[in-house]
């Protein structure tokens, strides 16, 4: 049975972890998030395959012989069985947990002098808006420095929306009310599409904007280009929601 389990394991395994899931890798998370991902997937193939192998096992031993009309025999349990059912999947869920907060805590580790950008989104549009650079404001287009941790704060103006940028592999919800903070460093100069993937409504697979990562020079003058400041309805969510600042897990917080 073991030997069912690991062949089907190796064979889902294979099949599941060639596939390049979210593209590229454009972030200092991108590398971590993956090898986690790869680890949860031969985890999830190993769990399957071991349920899948244990029922067709049961099927065929105990199956009813033609004609054998009686009940089945009482049975009061199985210490055994139920000690290794329930510490398997134990360890399983604790390893998981454990090696998650590790990667969380890596990724989210502050960088000196990080860029904070607004972020704001709305049924169905995105905007962003560059406080230290005069509350210069952009609609649909995110430029960020290639190379220098970014620090994007994210309020929702009317329901719930995620930010995602699959390429940097940060996901993040925007919530109305309170401010939302999601930590990337992009590595990779490039255009990358972010994408709301929180359903929000008629307009939800339209609700997209570009993402540039460029040279800290050409950010500056893209930067300074912009002609439009936040507009005030905008600037009261900065203001008004409840910042949730995650403590980072690193320096003790939860
Ligand atoms: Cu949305």
């Amino acid at each position: 049975m073991l030997a069912a389990t690991a062949a089907l394991t190796a064979a889902i395994s294979a099949v599941m972890l060639p596939i390049n899931w979210d593209g590229q890798q454009a972030s200092t998370a991108a590398p971590k998030i993956d090898r986690l991902l790869d680890v949860m997937i031969v985890l999830s193939a190993f769990v399957f395959s071991l349920v899948m192998v244990m029922l067709v096992y049961a099927l065929w031993k105990f199956k009813a012989k033609p004609g054998d009309e009686s009940d089945g025999e009482p049975i009061h349990g199985n210490t055994r069985l139920e000690i290794a059912w329930t510490l398997i999947p134990t360890i399983i869920v604790l390893f998981a947990g454990g090696y998650s907060w590790k990667v969380l805590d890596e990724i989210e580790e502050p960088a000196p002098n990080p860029l904070k950008v607004q972020v704001f989104s709305q049924q169905f549009a995105w905007s962003f808006g560059y406080p230290g650079k005069g509350e210069a404001w952009s609609e649909g287009e995110l430029h960020v420095p290639v190379g220098r941790q970014v620090h994007f704060k994210m309020h929702a103006l009317d329901v719930i929306h995620s930010f995602w940028v699959p390429e940097w592999r940060i996901k993040k919800d925007n919530v109305p009310g309170i401010t939302t903070t999601a930590i990337v460093t992009p590595n990779k100069v490039g255009t990358y599409q972010l994408v709301c993937t929180e359903l929000c409504g008629f307009g939800h697979a339209t609700m997209r904007a570009e993402v540039v990562v460029e040279p800290p020079a050409e950010f500056r003058k893209w930067v300074a280009s912009l002609r439009q400041r936040v507009p005030a309805p905008l600037m009261e969510s900065v203001v008004g929601d409840t910042e949730t600042d995650p403590i980072p897990l690193g320096s003790g917080g939860a």
